[in-house]
């Protein structure tokens, strides 16, 4: 899929304030800092469009950013920051929730995962919420460039009994440093957004 145009839309905390329209939409999800803004910047080509940071905790709002005029992605904020308040923390997990539950044009959801860690209790928890509510989804191993083929073998194994991962699913290792992974992924969202 070429991307001919990405422009930012709208930022929202419920559902008031999502676009109106019914263009499809595919949103990031995953914890705090695995890197959902950078990835979303390196498949559109255009590195400030998410905003990115070293510190967890940047994207607080759910952000909508329209791809060639024909479908939406979406930054989620990530969970499992520690650094927030618990009251902060209730209100991200019933934003992304509510969004994830109620949101029409959902088409599917990447699960983003870094490729060096074991699944956290709530990676596992989202993944098989997604699974329960069977949403498509697709797992991506991010920050790969951190690994050589050699780790990337033992831990794609971590990750997979960890989930446990679904046969229907992908997992796809990923770097928004190096394009690992790129055409994959792009392949999956256009097959999501084209399905009726
Ligand atoms: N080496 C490497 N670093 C990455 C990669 N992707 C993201 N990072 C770094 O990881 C940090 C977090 O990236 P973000 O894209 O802001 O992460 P996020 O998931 O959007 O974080 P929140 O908005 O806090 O939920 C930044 O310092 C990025 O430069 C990658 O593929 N490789
Ligand atoms: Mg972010």
């Amino acid at each position: 899929m070429k991307i001919v145009s990405a422009e930012f839309v709208t930022s929202a905390v419920k559902p008031g304030g999502y676009p109106p329209g019914n263009l499809p939409e595919v949103a990031f999800v995953g914890r705090s800092n695995v890197g959902k803004s950078s990835l979303i910047n390196k498949l559109v080509n255009r590195k400030g469009l998410a905003r990115t940071s070293k510190t967890p905790g940047r994207t607080q709002l759910i952000n909508f950013f329209k791809i060639n005029d024909a479908f939406i992605l979406v930054d989620l904020p990530g969970y499992g920051f520690a650094r927030v308040p618990g009251e902060v923390k209730e209100k991200w997990g019933k934003m992304i929730e509510g969004y994830l539950k109620h949101r029409e044009p959902l088409k599917g959801v990447a699960l983003l995962l870094d490729c060096r860690h074991t699944p956290t209790a709530q990676d596992r928890q989202m993944y098989q919420w997604l699974l329960h509510y069977g949403v498509p989804a697709v797992v991506v191993a991010t920050k790969i460039d951190k690994l050589s083929n050699n780790q990337w073998a033992k831990q794609q194994s971590v990750i997979k009994k960890a989930l446990p991962l679904a046969p229907e699913h992908k997992l796809i290792p990923f770097s928004a440093e190096t394009g690992r992974g790129k055409e994959e992924v792009l392949a999956v969202l256009e097959g999501w957004v084209h399905s009726e």
